[in-house]
């Protein structure tokens, strides 16, 4: 659990005028000009109290939606062993984009960019039967790829932390009721952070199997081009039935009933086929994938369960990644204006800011004690500018962040009993008094 108050005076918030000249879109630019990351080798970053802060409010959003569906955490460690990456084939597959190390033993190592071998391998020690599934496991953790590009800063790191679940089933069809579970799942965790995902049919790459999903999210500055029926973008995540596999199977199938596709599997007479009003040709942002790919794993490592019948059966499997690092990026992509940030409420930092023009005044301090009470009682997280600074360097600052709410605390404001609250998306202002303030503000979230 992050304070719910911090103090500006304390904190550690390298905000910077300009953005560097190496950041080449806006989601960079900002994250560098908000003193959320820090890179310390190409790819790799430090994440700052302010982007820590972020990144955590994602992460608990994704956690929220998997233990909806009934997943269950777990924590898997960054470094791996080759020996099961041997065993499944992938260890010679995988290529240059796998950091391999080697122990003090001489031991072959490496830094997970996945963990299809290492869960199934937990998954076999642990269950035997029917009984025991189905199981849907996850964890959120670290991962290493040494990627050829790494670029957009924490869109396509090296070092990236991700949400990566894997579900086992005694049999195809329950393996795909699995797989439409978490397909719903990321509708609504996207959905919750403001973003129209867009579920695409997709190829498999590394991982394999048959039938494959990329969640994307439309953005110029994304990295494939994509294409697709423009009723996606009036669709809504949150509005899916989800309590029966019946329900679950109809939601996907609504779901990808229209045209969406990457550029890898784009039909251009099916998209052309399209009234030219609906068609949508832009890039995307691949925010989440979800593979199904039945025994590719478990015959290899011979996870088995025996079935119904008493038979041994290989269970099937499915894996399902969302890029938690990556959707900070996608997230400011996706909402921004030219002043900065505009963070949508789930995952904000912070719901309040309170600048003080002129924290010397003894007055005008009290107040915003006062303040800062009432809103950290009611549940609020307040980002408090106690530093003697010029005011309009907090204002810009303040925006520069993003935080939803901002207060204006000054002499002028109490001795008129009326303070400015305004809206960081809209830019609307409001004033009141104070003890209005903080009933208003529980009043819109
Ligand atoms: C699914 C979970 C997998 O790795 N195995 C476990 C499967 N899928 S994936 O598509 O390769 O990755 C899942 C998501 O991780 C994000 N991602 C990245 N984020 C930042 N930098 C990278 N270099 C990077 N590579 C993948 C993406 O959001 C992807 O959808």
């Amino acid at each position: 659990m992050q304070p719910k108050l911090v103090r500006l005076s304390q904190y550690f918030l390298p905000a910077l005028r300009e953005a560097p000249a190496e950041a080449q879109i806006v989601s960079h630019q900002l994250m560098l000009r908000a003193g959320m990351i820090k890179q310390s080798a190409a790819g790799i970053y430090s994440w700052l109290p302010l982007g820590f802060r972020v990144l955590k409010k994602i992460e608990q959003v994704v956690r929220e939606e998997q233990d909806r569906i009934g997943a269950v955490e777990l924590l898997m460690p960054t470094i791996q062993s080759a020996d099961l990456w041997h065993k499944s084939g992938r260890y010679d597959d995988y290529g240059k984009e796998m950091l391999r190390i080697k122990d003090r033993h001489d031991r072959d190592m490496l830094y997970g960019p996945t963990n299809e071998e290492l869960i199934t391998e937990i998954f076999r020690t642990g269950a035997k039967s029917y009984r025991d599934v189905p199981k849907l496991l996850y964890h959120i953790q670290w991962k290493f790829r040494d990627e050829v590009r790494p670029r957009f800063g924490v869109m396509r790191g090296r070092e990236f932390y991700m949400k990566d679940a894997y579900s086992f089933d005694s049999s195809r069809e329950n393996a795909l009721d699995s797989y439409n579970k978490f397909f719903v799942a990321y509708l609504r965790t996207f959905a919750r952070m403001g973003l129209k995902s867009i579920p695409m049919r997709a190829e498999t790459g590394p991982i394999g199997g048959d039938n494959s999903h990329e969640f994307i999210i439309l953005a110029e500055t994304g990295e494939s081009q994509v294409f697709c029926h423009r009723s996606y973008l009036e669709r809504d995540g949150l509005d899916v039935m989800d309590d029966s596999s019946e329900a679950r199977a109809n939601a996907v199938q609504d779901w990808t009933s229209d045209y969406a596709a990457t550029e890898d599997e784009h039909d251009a007479e099916a998209f052309a086929a399209i009234p030219e009003t609906d068609r949508v040709s832009t890039r995307g942002i691949e925010i989440g994938h979800i593979f199904y790919f039945g025994t590719k794993y478990s015959e290899k490592l011979e996870a088995n369960i025996i079935d119904e019948t008493g038979a041994t059966v290989p269970v099937h499997m499915g894996s399902y990644g969302v890029g938690v690092s990556r959707l900070m990026g996608a997230i400011i992509e996706a909402s921004h204006d030219d002043k900065g940030i505009i963070w949508p409420a789930a995952i904000a930092p912070f719901q309040l800011g309170i600048v003080n023009v002129k924290p010397a005044d003894t007055a005008s301090s009290a107040t915003a004690e006062q303040l800062i009470e009432a809103a950290t009682n009611a549940g609020m997280e307040v980002l408090y500018d106690d530093r003697d600074q010029r005011a309009g360097v907090k204002f810009a600052e303040m925006e520069l962040l993003g935080i939803p709410w901002r207060v204006v605390i000054s002499p002028k404001a109490l001795e008129a009993g009326s303070f400015e609250v305004t809206e960081r998306k809209g830019g609307q202002t409001r004033h009141m008094a104070l003890d209005d303030i903080v009933p208003f503000l529980c009043e819109q979230q």
